[in-house]
């Protein structure tokens, strides 16, 4: 009877602690697999989203936005509690002197640990860019910090010129716009704070991190003539278009992030690869005609970054593969591949065909839609929405989302979900696999509400793995607004979230900065896939950062639905300079991965956070449940137990006494 009614006090406090438990991850539960349009705070959002960062330190993305007029930066943070996004009104940054602004590129630039900004604008009708350095502190807003040289013509995006982790900017200098006999692509470089005498005692090393944080954009930043070995043999780097899709990403697979240049004309790149001597000219490449901007990733899963381009204003988006020697994993073992040593093994005669294109024809799935070919009513340097390229269904394989118009005025975000080709096969030996797209057209209602969007972003609303989306729409009276939709399509696949961040010194002492994210780090990793064969597959960090390119600090890769460990995870930094790539075995599925790379390997550090899905209490509450259950079993029956031993000691006693008659 006892027992019973300790059960039943358990029972009832078990339900307690899960509907306490429970209750913080309610907002986004949702039963059915589709989409849904959910309200994050952004309902006051006048403006255009413009970069992602994490402001505070805190693991969560906040969202840079400029607003209306472009005369003002706003911070808008993610609030773990409420789980919305709120405008830091003391953190605005308002730009006066009548420049524009049209990107914000986030990252830790003086590398105290903080997240700084650097501001890109121009005046009306000039063609000077003007760039303003923001220091942020941390917690409630940023100090101006004066401005870098100017640049002319197209906006400069981060890279790391020398290998030293820190960002540095590709561009036209405005100065040298007019001389003839100088180099014509530039350098904005960001050099290493001068270290001070480093017997400090604990007064020094205060000292030194305030003057750190002092210093300005003319300490941190100065304009040097982009150099390499292959200008010796007379081959010069193109000049960047503008708009241009420019990035800083692995093309050759060595892990190590090389510079793609969309050139002036749009009609050609390059690619130059990193190496400990610098950035070495490797191709140049045709671009279809009428290419819009160019979007980087793995789509067919094999270990190489792949090229997808919309063609503007037609119904079409081409999809470029990398082809490079395949490595001997699983499936691609035959006789001409790679000896697997290294996971990050370069092969220098990687190679894109144009000519071996999939083409991919939009109006087949949407009747008379073509891709939106502009933004509206925005000034200075904006650039036609990208095809935004993410793995939203976590199956490995990286889905896409895209704008498309429909007569004048409609325009709507359209998903294209990567499906197998069998027997699709292409590539120089005919060894590449081809995947195939198709539209996605259950669930998305909440998606074609939204009937005048502008342009989209993928990230993670709360952290649950899985990339929900942010849309910038104009709404009914032409008004800049942005709205989020919840994917609740494939809760149950797996995925890693990784990020990579820059290691700064202060003094002797390594300052890990989990908010100053970087361009260029590459993850490259070996899967088991939902069939059982192995596979290798690639990822990169931010590989834009010109014209809004909107990427998260984090990485989502999915796994699939295996829920295996994942037996070779390598990261690769952007400098070239000592061991720039390492490799991490027996990741957990469902973890966020955080490291820190640094000239040696050795000393990298990894950080690996479990998620705390939504499933967490529940686990919890199962595991106390059974515990519970377990300790009342085991003390009832120790009682019984004992109860029994009692009365058999007292029957032998009595035995005993009989006898003893
Ligand atoms: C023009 O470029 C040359 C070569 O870099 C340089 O020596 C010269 O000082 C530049 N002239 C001006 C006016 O900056
Ligand atoms: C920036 O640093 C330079 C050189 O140290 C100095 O001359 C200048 O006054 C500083 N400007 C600001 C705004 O602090
Ligand atoms: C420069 O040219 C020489 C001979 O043509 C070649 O061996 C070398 O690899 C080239 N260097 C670069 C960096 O392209
Ligand atoms: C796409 O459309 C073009 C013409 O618009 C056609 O030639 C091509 O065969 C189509 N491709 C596919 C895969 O349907
Ligand atoms: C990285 O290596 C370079 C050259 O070996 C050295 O100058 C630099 O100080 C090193 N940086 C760090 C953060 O250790
Ligand atoms: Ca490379
Ligand atoms: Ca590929």
């Amino acid at each position: 009877m006892r027992s019973l009614q300790w059960l039943r006090l358990g029972a009832g406090l078990l339900v307690l602690l899960d509907s306490a438990l429970g209750l913080s991850g309610n907002k986004f539960r949702f039963k059915l697999d589709q989409l849904y349009e959910v309200g994050i705070g952004l309902e006051n959002l006048r403006g255009t989203p413009a970069a992602f960062g994490d402001f505070n330190g805190d693991h969560q993305t906040d969202l840079f936005v400029i607003s209306s007029d472009q005369k003002t930066v706003e911070l808008w943070q993610w609030q773990k509690r409420e789980k919305n996004f709120d405008h830091a009104q003391s953190a605005d940054i308002h730009i006066d002197s009548g420049v524009l602004v049209s990107n914000v590129i986030p990252g830790d630039f003086d590398m105290d640990g903080n997240l700084d900004l650097l501001v890109q604008g121009s005046k009306k009708s000039s063609s000077e860019v003007v760039m303003m350095l923001y220091l942020g502190d941390g917690t409630s807003g940023f100090q101006a910090a004066g401005e870098l040289p100017s640049a002319a013509n197209t906006l400069p995006f981060a890279f790391d010129y020398d290998g030293t982790g820190r960002v540095d900017l590709l561009g036209l200098s405005w100065d040298q716009r007019d001389n003839a006999t100088a180099p014509p692509i530039w350098v904005w470089s960001n050099a290493p704070a001068a270290v001070p005498d480093t017997d400090s005692n604990e007064n020094d090393a205060k000292e030194s991190a305030v003057q750190e944080r002092r210093r300005n954009a003319s300490d941190l930043f100065s304009l040097r003539a982009f150099d390499s070995p292959s200008y010796g043999n007379g081959t010069k780097m193109c000049t960047p278009a503008s708009p241009h899709s420019s990035a800083f990403v692995d093309l050759d697979g060595d892990c190590l992030a090389d510079l793609f240049i969309v050139c002036d004309g749009n009609e050609e790149y390059q690619i130059w690869t990193n190496s400990e001597a610098g950035f070495v000219y490797s191709q140049t490449g045709k671009l279809p005609s009428d290419a819009g901007p160019v979007s980087f990733a793995d789509m067919n899963a094999d270990g190489s970054m792949d090229l997808v381009i919309p063609i503007l204003g037609k119904s079409q988006i081409y999809v470029i593969y990398n082809q490079q020697r395949p490595l001997c994993v699983g499936l691609r073992k035959h006789e001409n591949c790679r000896k697997f040593k290294r996971i990050c093994e370069g092969d220098p005669e990687f190679s894109f065909s144009l000519a071996d294109a999939h083409i991919i024809n939009i109006s087949s799935m949407w009747h008379s839609e073509v891709l939106l070919d502009a933004i509206s009513d925005f000034q200075g340097h904006a650039a036609p929405p990208a095809v935004r390229v993410a793995d939203f269904n976590l199956d490995g394989y990286p889905d896409m989302a895209i704008v498309t118009k429909k007569g004048r005025s409609e325009s709507r975000v359209r998903l294209l979900q990567s499906v197998a080709c069998d027997g699709c096969k292409a590539g120089k030996d005919g060894q590449l696999d081809r995947r195939d797209y198709k539209a996605v057209t259950d669930g998305v209602a909440a998606l074609e509400q939204l009937k005048h969007v502008q342009d989209l972003a993928f990230f993670d609303i709360d952290g649950t793995g899985t990339l929900d989306l942010l849309v910038y729409y104009l709404d009914g009276a032409g008004k800049k607004r942005a709205g989020a939709v919840y994917n609740n399509f494939f809760t149950d696949a797996f995925f890693i979230k990784a990020l990579a961040c820059p290691t700064g010194k202060d003094g002797n002492k390594h300052v890990r900065s989990y908010t100053g994210y970087m361009s260029g780090p590459t993850f490259k990793y070996l899967l088991v896939s939902d069939s059982g064969k192995k596979h290798v597959a690639q990822s990169a960090q931010a590989p834009q950062t010109a014209y809004r390119a909107l990427f998260t600090p984090y990485t989502v890769i999915g796994i699939g639905r295996t829920n295996n460990y994942i037996e070779d995870f390598s990261v690769g930094s952007t400098s070239a300079l000592g061991e720039h790539e390492r490799s991490f075995e027996g990741l957990i599925p469902n973890s966020n991965v955080v490291i820190f790379p640094l000239n040696t390997t050795k000393d990298w550090r990894l950080e690996l956070y479990m998620n705390r899905s939504e499933s967490t209490p529940y686990i919890l509450a199962t595991l106390l449940s059974s515990m519970v259950v377990l300790a009342i079993t085991v003390v009832t029956l120790g009682a019984l137990e004992r109860k029994a031993d009692k009365r058999e000691k007292q029957r032998a006693l009595h035995a005993i006494n009989f006898d003893a008659l």
